[in-house]
């Protein structure tokens, strides 16, 4: 079965999405993304230019070799672009060869370690009483465990709020220009740990809470946090600190037993290896399309096993419905998956361009039995959406010193 076309393409069915299909000399088809949001036309570059032509003709059943063969062969290996190409690409080949098969990814992954898959929702607030009372709606919708993220009194603006947005992309902005945005450490600091004491004793300690730090906190800081969050008893505490140098998160272990979880923007087990090995933290957020595909993910998960890591899969918008898909494959196969990132099933423009095989039911995700990925894409649909270019903001302290956003 030869690989007879790649077809790149970028949409914008409420943001942008880079999507991979890739066509079999038999008819067959598969689906990937590629999205890196605020990046993404440098994605497709990358596949148009040096990734479709080496490939037309290969067998569309090496995985593992093609996998081997755009990682290696690049010879500048690793980092989010090159990486985002070749998940594309792995996806899409998995998609073909269960589609072949007839038979869902899962099962060609391992098959089924559990029937639902555990997710955690979103809450935010301009104030802690409005951020509770969205925790308040989502237990009532059957959420076992929920993220936190409420705005910091006197900051014009933080990351996680929805504020006046219809939707959620405070990811994208029509400004030609990242927005500025300040931060301030202290006054952060000094909040959070309210609005968690606040959050026990409306809800008690039974709902799972997570928050996610946005990589802000220098080490010492995230282990005080760490330390003050301690009796509220979060599921985890995410990107405390950027993990460049991943030394940074035995600090904070040795400080806390409040759970860590990081990776979202990793795009190799690289970028994991001594965070793991060490036990330094306790859920690995690596995306499929991120970092490298579902053959990568499947490797972490097992590398991550062997020291009681477990996954949590990043599940941001910006992350398309096929990469969503990939994961309830992953997440339904792996035995030391953690839990799920959910930010809804997606309506409108996206459902009108991406069809998926996910539903929720009680807090969970139920991945239903399609061939593949279980995916579609609606090219017509598609083209209806043009690609704006938008990026993420940045983060500046009082003084406008560039800090992590
Ligand atoms: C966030 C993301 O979901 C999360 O945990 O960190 O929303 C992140 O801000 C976006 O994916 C950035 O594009
Ligand atoms: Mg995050």
């Amino acid at each position: 079965m030869r690989i007879s076309d790649i077809k790149i393409f970028v949409s914008c069915p409420g943001r942008n999405f880079v999507t991979v299909k890739i066509e079999t000399n038999n008819g067959f088809y598969g689906l990937g993304d590629a999205t890196v949001n605020g990046r993404e036309l440098a994605v497709v570059a990358y596949l148009e230019e040096h990734v479709k032509h080496c490939l037309l003709g290969k067998d569309a059943h090496q995985i593992e070799d093609i996998w081997q063969y755009l990682y290696k062969g690049a010879y500048w290996r690793r980092g989010p672009i090159t990486m985002a190409a070749i998940a594309a690409i792995d996806m899409a080949l998995w998609d073909i060869k269960g589609k072949v098969a007839g038979l869902p990814v899962y099962q060609l992954l391992g098959g089924k370690s559990r029937h639902k898959i555990k997710t955690y929702a979103h809450a935010n607030g301009e104030t802690i009483e409005e951020t509770l009372d969205n925790l308040g709606q989502l237990i009532e919708q059957g959420f076992k465990a929920v993220r936190l993220q409420c705005a910091i009194p006197k900051l014009k603006s933080t990351y996680g709020i929805l504020g006046d947005k219809k939707d959620y992309y405070e990811l994208q902005s029509s400004r030609p220009l990242p927005p500025e945005q300040p931060w301030d450490t202290t006054k952060y600091l000094n909040f959070i740990p309210t609005l968690f004491k606040k959050a026990r004793e409306q809800y008690g300690m039974d709902i799972e809470l997570v928050h996610d730090v946005h990589s802000r906190l220098t080490p010492i800081e995230a282990a005080k946090l760490g330390k003050d969050l301690e009796p509220y008893n979060l599921l985890f505490l995410e990107d405390s600190v950027t993990a460049e140098n991943q030394q940074g998160y035995q600090q904070v272990r040795q400080h806390t037993t409040t759970p860590l979880a990081v990776g979202e923007i990793f795009n190799t087990i690289w970028d994991a290896k001594e965070l793991i090995e060490n036990q330094w933290i306790d859920y690995i957020r690596m995306a499929a399309t991120h970092g490298g595909g579902i053959t990568p993910m499947k490797k972490m998960a097992e590398f991550a096993a062997i020291y009681h890591v477990r996954t949590a899969p990043h599940g941001a918008p910006d992350l398309s419905p096929i990469c969503h898909a990939a994961h309830a494959h992953l997440n339904i196969t792996v035995n030391n998956f953690g839990i799920q990132e959910f930010i809804g099933l997606g309506g409108g423009k996206l459902k009108e361009v991406f069809e998926h095989p996910l539903s929720l039911e009680d807090g969970h995700i139920i991945l239903a039995d399609k061939p593949g990925l279980g995916v579609d894409f609606d090219e017509e649909a598609a083209q209806k959406y043009k690609y704006k270019r938008s990026y993420l903001p940045v983060t500046r302290l009082d003084d406008g010193t560039l800090w992590n956003w």
